[in-house]
């Protein structure tokens, strides 16, 4: 019995811990600089919320005047974030102690230090909103070792979380039903394809809003019309709101959809619907933009833009892609692995080695094929340099 109750009490807090987890905040626009910000609550390391941010097109948000300061502050920190979670942002002291940077390499000409701070106590090299109330909106040099909500900034709305969300999506344990979202910039128009009550095919239609990074919601409508194999008279079509949808999307792939008709809540979990394997067999001129950093060399981090001629072979699943840098001596470096794909999307990674003796991981996600040409987002970690570069790359295909 008190094994019982000491489980439920567990299993309680569990649940209670988890929602409050994942109570992200709204996104919010900061009129001052027209940029876009959210609170995320799913608590990372600073390393890892700085790497989410990127991708998802945006970054650790940088706090540059007194007015973005009180803004984020007001919005985002104080009273709503969870109490005593100091809130990550993106400036940090690790390259040079004492030495504050912001990740963008934006100026460090402002700065709103709690008092005392930062006092480097055993190492802290992170930025954080302290979320002290005795020291209200005020900054502490934190832990990179601790899991802590954190703030991402996005400069521009079609920035934000700017995955392609157009495909057929279902629960692969429930085939038979599923939903189609067809994505143009931040709206997507849902179509779920369901069953009613009496068991008969029936669907629901509407659109969608982004109304924060990876969330969007919007009304869903059901209609009646004429029987398909007579005359279609449009007067005998009626559309009719039966309640809310909200889409979450999880990870470029997956997402949760929660929608209510007339009252009944439907709350599941979806993915992208495997359709089938793309051809990428090619020789392609390609581009890519890096964002890269943590090199051993710091004057190797900041921003690259590279063009290269990409080979990719592919037998169903297995792939390499050869990829050479222009202005280095040696070729080409190869990574070997693993394709996937769920619906229109598919996923690269393998290690990857360069005949100058660098290695390192090599990754595509969110790869998109079009018979000509292909996009991902681009990751590359190499063991030799340290250096981690995050970005996009898109090919055409050589003739
Ligand atoms: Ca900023
Ligand atoms: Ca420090
Ligand atoms: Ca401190």
């Amino acid at each position: 019995m008190i094994t019982g109750l000491r489980t439920f009490l567990l299993l309680l807090f569990i649940a209670f811990t988890w929602q409050t987890a994942h109570a992200d905040s709204p996104l919010v626009q900061y009129p001052g600089n027209g940029h876009y910000y959210q609170r995320f609550d799913t608590f990372k390391y600073w390393t890892d919320a700085r790497d989410y941010c990127q991708s998802v097109n945006g970054h650790l948000a940088t706090i540059t005047s007194r007015s973005e300061d009180d803004f984020v502050n007001q919005n985002l920190v104080q009273n709503l974030a969870q109490p005593g979670a100091p809130v990550l942002l993106g400036g940090t002291d690790r390259i040079s102690e004492g030495t504050w940077q912001w990740i963008t390499g934006e100026a460090w000409s402002y700065a709103d230090w709690a008092p005392g701070q930062p006092d480097n106590n055993n190492e802290q090299d992170y930025l954080a909103y302290w979320n002290n109330p005795t020291y209200p909106g005020q900054w502490d040099d934190s832990y990179g070792g601790v899991l802590l909500p954190f703030i991402c900034e996005w400069n521009w709305l079609t920035d934000v979380w700017p995955t392609d969300l157009t495909d057929i999506w279902w629960n692969p344990n429930e085939a038979g039903w599923g939903m189609n979202l067809v994505q143009t910039g931040s709206f997507v128009y849902v179509t779920i394809y369901v069953y009613g009550a009496d068991g008969k095919p029936t669907w629901f239609g509407g659109g969608l809003d982004k109304t924060g990074a990876g969330t969007l919601t919007g009304k869903l409508y059901a209609a009646t019309g004429p029987y398909f194999g007579g005359p279609f008279d449009p007067n005998a079509w009626v559309v009719r709101e039966v309640g809310t949808m909200t889409f979450v999307a999880t990870t470029g792939d997956t997402g949760q959809f929660t929608y209510s008709v007339d009252g009944v809540p439907v709350n599941k979990a979806v993915q992208r619907q495997p359709l089938t394997l793309d051809n990428y067999n090619g020789t392609y001129e390609s581009i890519e933009i890096l964002h890269v950093t943590d090199c051993s060399n710091p004057a190797a981090n900041g921003d690259d833009t590279n063009q290269h001629t990409v080979l990719i072979t592919q037998n169903g699943s297995a792939m390499a892609v050869t990829f050479g840098t222009l202005g280095l001596p040696g070729g080409s470096c190869t990574a070997t692995g693993t394709y996937s794909q769920l619906g229109r999307m598919g996923q690269f990674v393998g290690p990857y080695a360069c005949p100058w003796g660098e290695t390192g991981v090599y990754a595509l996600s969110q790869m998109n094929h079009d018979y000509r040409q292909f996009s991902a987002r681009i990751s590359k970690n190499s063991a030799n340099t340290g250096c981690k570069a995050v970005g996009q790359t898109t090919g055409l295909i050589e003739y």
